[in-house]
This record gives structure tokens, sequence and C-alpha cells, in this order.
């Protein structure tokens, strides 16, 4: 009986827990002009690098965007599409995507990590427009066999600036007067060796956005297992 509860309580938890991202934010299936900027697939367009639509590593309908960087340090794919989940603050906590590595990076890092810019709309003095966040989560690609990887992940966790270092995505994003009121800008960022070339494609961009509902069955779920537990030890 004990045993059955543990195992619907983890069983929910998973399958609510899984839920919590799944419609794709950035798919890449459009191409699409972004601001002033050349079309990209969802808009994406490469600041010292190229990006383009692709279907190699498409993992959620039929394209990817390919994000190709030569000779340069610290580059971007960057789209001034900015979903509605996206748009709403606060709620998200962390980017999740796909991302096929077609062959090891041969040099020692290459990272892609998060850049999110807002306007400040309620301002004292008036609105400030495109501010701009780094955060600073990186995924690290050096190191990693060629192949495809599921549902990796981006934390929003912590600002290294410039603007409001220290502080989440749901700390600086919001509706009080010195945050950013909505997002006008995503971009996925690659900061590697400057002089050895990488190649990548990404598909599947959701925004994660915990809901209280799964939250809550985590949290009965997590306490259901350490009770048992504390009984058994006890
Ligand atoms: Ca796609
Ligand atoms: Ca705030």
């Amino acid at each position: 009986m004990r045993k059955r509860s543990i195992c619907i309580a983890i069983m929910f938890a998973f399958v609510f827990g899984a839920a919590v991202a799944t419609a794709a934010d950035y798919s890449f299936e459009v191409i699409a002009p972004s601001g002033g900027n050349p079309p990209g697939p969802d808009g994406f367009f490469g600041l010292g690098a190229t990006v383009s639509q692709d279907v190699i590593g498409a993992t959620d309908l039929l394209h990817s965007m390919k994000y190709q960087v030569g000779v340069g340090g610290f580059v971007g794919a960057r789209t001034e599409i900015v979903p509605a989940t996206l748009n709403n603050p606060p709620g998200v906590t962390a980017v999740m995507f796909d991302i096929t590595i077609p062959e090891a990076y041969p040099d020692t890092f290459a990272n892609m990590g998060v850049t999110l810019f807002g306007h400040e709309l309620n301002a004292p003095g008036g609105p400030i427009y495109g501010q701009q966040v780094q955060f600073a989560n990186e995924y690290a690609i050096a190191g990693k066999a060629p192949g495809t990887y599921l549902d990796q992940v981006i934390t929003l966790d912590t600002s290294v600036g410039p603007y409001r270092p220290g502080e989440s995505f749901n700390q600086i994003f919001g509706p009080d007067p010195t945050d950013l009121t909505v997002s006008s800008a995503f971009q996925f960022y690659i900061n590697k060796n400057a002089v050895t070339p990488i190649t990548v494609y990404i598909d599947n961009v959701r925004f994660v956005v915990p809901e209280p509902a799964t939250m809550g069955l985590l949290a009965l779920g997590i306490g259901i297992v350490g009770a048992v537990g504390r009984r058994r030890r006890g």
C-alpha cells in the first residue's frame, strides 16, 4: 500500500513535471524578418555568426536552425520576435532546447548562453529601452560527443549584467517601476575559442514556466517519499 502511494506520487510528479514546457516557442519552421534585420528562421539573425534554416537536427516538425560560427570569440544568434511566454513576465525560469552537435569541438571551450533584452516602460523618469541582461548559466558544447541532445537547459537564475547583475529573470522582468516590463529580443550567444570554428543545430526551444499545480504535486511526491523514508529509518 505504502509502496503504491510512493509510485503514484512519483508518477504524477514526472508526468506533470514533464508537461511544464511542451510546445515549442521557437521551432524555426517560418522565415521571418525581425525588426530591420534580414529574414531568418523565426526572425533569427547572426551577429558575428551565420544562422539559417536547415533540416539537420530537426526534432520538432521539419526544420532546425543552423548556427555556424567561424573565427570569432563571442557571437550571437538573435531575434526580436519574442513569444508570449517570454513576454509575460514573471514566470520563466529556464530555456530548454534540443541541440545537434555534428562533430566534437576540437578546442578547449565553446559555451552557449542566453542574453535577453527588454524595455523599462514604467521607469520613474520615462521609458528606458533596450536594456541588456546576460545570464551566468552556460551550456558547454566542447567535450560532448557528436549527436542530438534533447531537453537541454540553460537557467535564467543569475544575471551577469550589464543590467542588474546577480538577479534572476523573474526579479528583473515584471511590473515594478525599475523592472523590465517587456522582453524585446532573445539571443543565444556562443562564447568560444576565437580561432576554432563551430557549427551546431538547434530546435524545439521552450521557455520553462513551472506551473503552481506541478510544484504542488512535486512537493507532495517528495513529501510522501521523505515521510516514508524517515519512518523506515526510524
Ligand atoms: Ca522545428
Ligand atoms: Ca521585480
